[in-house]
Parts: structure tokens; sequence; C-alpha cells
């Protein structure tokens, strides 16, 4: 928010002070997306040492996020462990753990609501964690197609999900998110065909603003694509880099 908010400061002219104190504002905020990114950097590089693929996944609150994460352990076992992020409660740990896995949950609200997960945090949640037993780190962002496309976690994959409820247009209002995606997820296609909505639409609006996007349809509810979502796992794309 802060961040949009300094982008419209800076344009508007005859405000010299202001734009000084802003410039200042976005040097701090480049220092420390600096300093995640070194971390982000050195979790990535020990995960890979240690054999273990760790996915972020990203996406609009209520895309599938939890549920994808329920069918890949039921597909997949029980080698995963899932750090969750939140604003507010600990429901989705606790769906998880149910299955059987550990899942550590995030917090920001207690400390001012961030709406993205920083590697930091990643850190303190994987050493929380233990790597013992894990052969898949998954994270679940915080719900929102912004401020988690600017932090880098440290995976050596971003999934952006997005479900057909949402409409073909959010490639082209919220490119970012698709940019740093190599693999985009349409979830619930169970609800194909909807009336307003076309898969070629989005299709073709994703690789407007990211032409190496890989694209996948799934189902969590019908099954519909998560093998080929399980055989990409296996595959550990992007963890050799
Ligand atoms: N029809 C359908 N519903 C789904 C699918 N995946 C998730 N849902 C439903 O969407 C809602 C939100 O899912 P959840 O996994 O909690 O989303 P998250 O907020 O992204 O973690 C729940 O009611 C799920 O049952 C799917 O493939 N098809
Ligand atoms: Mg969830």
């Amino acid at each position: 928010m802060s961040r949009v908010k300094n982008r419209r400061l800076l344009s508007s002219p005859g405000c010299a002070i202001t734009r000084s104190m802003e410039t200042k504002k976005i040097a701090v905020m480049q220092k420390l997306l600096k300093a995640n990114d070194a971390v982000a950097d050195q979790i990535r590089r020990e995960l890979k040492d240690k054999h273990i693929f760790f996915v972020n996944l990203m996406s609009s609150p209520g895309s599938g996020k939890t549920t994808l994460v329920e069918e890949t352990v039921k597909k997949l076992g029980k080698r995963i462990k899932v750090i969750e992020g939140d604003i507010q409660t600990t429901l989705d740990a606790e769906r998880l753990q149910k299955l059987g896995i550990q899942a550590f949950q995030i917090n920001t609200g207690p400390f001012g609501g961030d709406c993205h997960l920083e590697a930091s945090w990643i850190r303190t949640a994987i050493d929380e964690l233990g790597a013992d037993g894990m052969d898949y780190l998954f994270v679940e962002n915080i719900g929102n197609l912004v401020c988690p496309a600017e932090f880098d976690v440290g995976a050596h994959m971003n999934v952006l999900l997005i479900s057909v409820t949402e409409g073909e247009d959010k490639p082209l209002k919220y490119p970012l998110a698709f940019q740093v995606s190599p693999l985009c997820l349409v979830t619930k296609i169970d609800f194909l065909p909807l009336k307003n909505f076309s898969l070629a639409k989005l299709r073709e609006n994703i690789r407007k603003v990211n032409p190496a996007c890989a694209v996948v349809e799934v189902s969590a509810h019908d099954g519909s694509g998560i093998d080929s979502w399980i055989e990409i796992l296996k595959n550990k794309p992007g963890m050799n880099r």
C-alpha cells in the first residue's frame, strides 16, 4: 500500500520536500529488499544442498492453495513440510497437521499485518521445523496478488494459482505475480464451463505478461491435472540452477 502511495507522491509536481523524503524511503526499501534477497539466496542454496525442493505458492485468498497442498500430500506422501502465512489464525496449519505432516504458521497480524512473507521469517520457520524427514518444503504465502511477488522467500520455484472464478484479466492487472512465476496453476477447473469465463483468454493474458510461464489446469475436487502437477514436483525444476 505505502509503496503505491510513494509512487503517486513522486509523480506529483511541485512537492520537493515530500519528494526527497519519499526518495529516502525508497532507498531504505531497496536496502531491505537487498538484505531479504541475501537471506533468500542462502535458504535456496542450503535446501538444494539437502536435496529439499522448496516451492512458494502465491494467489488471491481462496484460490485453493491449502486444498492443493492437501491433495499433494495425499499423492506425494508425508515427507512434506509447510510454512503457512496468514494475517490471523492457525486454521491452515491445523488443516495440514491433520494429515500428519508438520506445518508452521506465521501470523503477521500482531506485527502490523504485513501482506507478504519475508526470507528472514522463512529462515526462522525452517529452523523450527528442522530439515529431517523432508523432501519438499511448501510456503503458502499470504493471500494476495501484490506483495508476495515483491519478496523472494528463497524458493526454487514460485507457483501462481489463479482460480477460474477470478476472471481472465488478473494477469494484466497484477503482472508481477505472473512474471516471477515460471508456473501458473489454473485452479477449480471443475467449475468450467462458466458462462463468463474463457480459459483461452486467461492463457493469452498470462502469455502477454510472461510468455515463458507454463500453464497447467487443475481441480483439487475432481483430480484433473493433479498428476501433471505431481510430475512437475518430482522433476524439481529450478533446484539446480
Ligand atoms: N470447486 C472447487 N473448489 C475448490 C477447489 N480447490 C479449492 N476449492 C475450495 O475453495 C475454497 C478455498 O480453498 P483454500 O484451499 O482454503 O484456498 P486458499 O485460501 O488459497 O488456501 C474452499 O472452500 C475449497 O474447498 C477446486 O479445485 N474446485
Ligand atoms: Mg489457505
